[in-house]
């Protein structure tokens, strides 16, 4: 049945691609990307190469209605041989996207704001993950919602700004809260 039917979708395409090339090359990749997306439990955005830079796995996680304030997640990669910086972040779901930290403290877990950001040196790569290093959405604009995405401008210190899409996967499947700190008060 599978079979059948991709057989006759692209017997469709081969005609349409005699009748109009770019359109049938454009839904074709479009349909191939969106097949191998499904695919994958857990939503990470593709890989994005910005200079010496790559960033992969962006990912946040869906959030309740009100919720004030969700993290930001991704992999930086420095393949350069200077030290670079994230410095900033930006999106038009929150006025203030913050560079947070999150450690143990006298056994206490605490988030703190880096306002020098994260130094990703040469030739290494700096993991922004829950628990830990983060993009904080302050003052959430609207919910993240599974299976879209949320766009965020990254600011960079010397290869300056690169907008990407971070992927929103599922609401706190992993029962690990790092937000707790600001939804106190
Ligand atoms: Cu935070």
């Amino acid at each position: 049945m599978i079979r059948m039917f991709s057989t006759a979708a692209l017997a469709a395409a081969s005609l349409a691609l005699l009748a109009a090339p770019s359109f049938a090359d454009d839904h074709a990749a479009a349909h191939t990307d969106h097949a191998a997306h499904a695919d994958h439990d857990v939503a990470h955005a593709p890989e994005v190469i910005f200079g010496d830079l790559i960033l992969g796995g962006a990912f946040t996680r869906a959030t309740l209605p009100n919720a004030p304030v969700a993290g930001g997640y991704l992999t930086i990669t420095n393949s350069g041989d200077t030290a670079e910086r994230l410095i900033d972040a930006e999106s038009p779901f929150s006025p203030d996207v913050q560079i947070h930290e999150m450690s143990v403290v006298n056994d206490v877990m605490e988030m703190r704001q880096l306002p020098d950001g994260i130094e990703i040196p040469a030739g290494e790569t700096v993991t922004l993950a829950p628990g830990g290093l983060h993009l904080m959405f302050m003052q959430l604009a609207q919910p993240f919602v599974e299976g879209e995405t949320v766009p965020v401008t990254l600011v960079f210190e010397t290869a300056g700004r690169i907008d990407i899409d971070l992927a929103v996967g599922a609401f706190g499947a992993s029962g690990h809260d790092d937000h707790s700190a600001h939804e106190g008060h």
